[in-house]
């Protein structure tokens, strides 16, 4: 993951350094630091008849238990922590690791100067690994398995509403909805305590979408003047009732602000911290019982912050003009969780788009 960065990272350089930069600024819409960094949707509009393509891959990895911000061994875990839908009275099944790959493809359209229309649909595979401990009690491990569940996840539609704008200041509103496009009934294989292996239905996190209608409102301000670049944006997600397995998952709430600098016109760097709240889920579905942390409501959302490295390049000349390539790693810097849970590890996204 991290040779993929690097390799990233000196590409943009080595192609950038080579273009004549003195030009780049009469072409308009070639500023590297034109979009915010490739983790921040919905970050810019475009002008009248413009339209937009792009493609970005994610990769998130979570790994170890934490109880609010203390880290929990499994074997604590599989002794202590109550199991709401006992026999066993505790949670027998610990999940270790959990890698979510995230492919979204997303088009943007402005009608008007003052509106741009965005919609994105997804592709997610989830992996998750777990220890089985064995029987009602104790600390042997009976052994490991795997989960699995991917397909489309739910699709984004939203508006950009401008707001304000000047040569160096924008501001505008985002006003998006979630539709329930992903299956949230997966099933996969487990290994029970008693050492049998039946097909469940998965916990909420193996799932694929909320299967609710979300709303997704934020507000987005973008600066910028010769070589720096800065921007904040606030994005949330309401859940609008309950899906049809009687649960809502919990709201979000989000906070990114960014630097970046240009090394040239083309290209620039970026800096990103984002802190987030997300609420524990709302509701049960009655088909999700296992002695296991992630089948229990109770067991989702709490604050994150995080820290971002960017790095968006377009091309502005050559065969290659207009395409854009962005990448992002992201680390956990603070986890206060909800009850029992995985924690969030590193994660990437690599990006592509081309406007029209
Ligand atoms: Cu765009």
């Amino acid at each position: 993951m991290n040779k993929l960065l690097i390799a990233s990272l000196c590409a943009g350089l080595l192609t950038t350094t080579t273009f004549n930069t003195a030009n780049a600024d009469d072409n308009h819409g070639v500023r590297g630091d034109d979009h915010a960094p490739i983790g921040v949707m919905g970050d810019h509009r475009h002008g009248k008849g413009e339209f937009m393509l792009s493609y970005r891959f994610m990769r998130m990895f979570m790994n170890g238990n934490r109880q609010g911000t203390d880290n929990v061994s499994p074997e604590t875990i599989a002794t202590t922590v109550s199991n709401p839908f006992a026999p066993p009275p505790t949670l027998r099944v610990v999940p270790t690791q959990m890698t979510t790959d995230m492919h979204m493809v997303g088009g943007m359209y402005a009608p008007t100067d003052n509106v741009t229309l965005m919609g994105m649909v997804s592709y997610i595979n989830r992996d998750m690994d777990h220890i089985t401990f064995q029987g009602m009690a104790g600390t042997t491990r009976l052994g490991t398995f795997n989960t699995r569940s991917k397909g489309l996840g739910d699709t984004k539609i939203s508006s950009l509403i401008k707001i304000y704008e000047e040569r160096n200041h924008k501001i505008h509103l985002n006003a998006g909805l979630s539709l329930p496009t992903a299956d949230i009934k997966k099933t996969d294989t487990v290994l029970t305590p008693m050492n049998t292996t039946p097909t469940l239905r998965l916990p909420y996190a193996m799932q694929l979408g909320t299967g609710t209608y979300d709303i997704l409102p934020g507000i987005t301000y973008a600066g910028s003047n010769d070589k720096l670049g800065w921007g904040a944006q606030y994005s949330g997600r309401m859940h609008l009732g309950r899906n049809s397995q009687n649960y809502s998952r919990g709201d979000k709430h989000q906070l990114s602000v960014w630097g970046s600098y240009a090394l040239v016109p083309a290209t620039s760097v970026s800096l990103r911290v984002t802190g987030e709240t997300e609420s524990k889920i709302d509701g049960n579905d009655d088909q999700i019982t296992a002695p296991v942390q992630t089948a229990n409501p109770n067991n989702y959302g709490g604050k994150r912050l995080s820290t971002s490295l960017g790095f968006n390049t377009v091309f502005p000349t050559g065969t290659l003009k207009g395409h854009r390539f962005s990448v992002e790693a992201t680390l956990p810097v603070y986890q206060d969780l909800n009850g029992t849970q995985l924690k969030r590890d590193k994660a990437i996204m690599l990006g592509w788009s081309k406007s029209f």
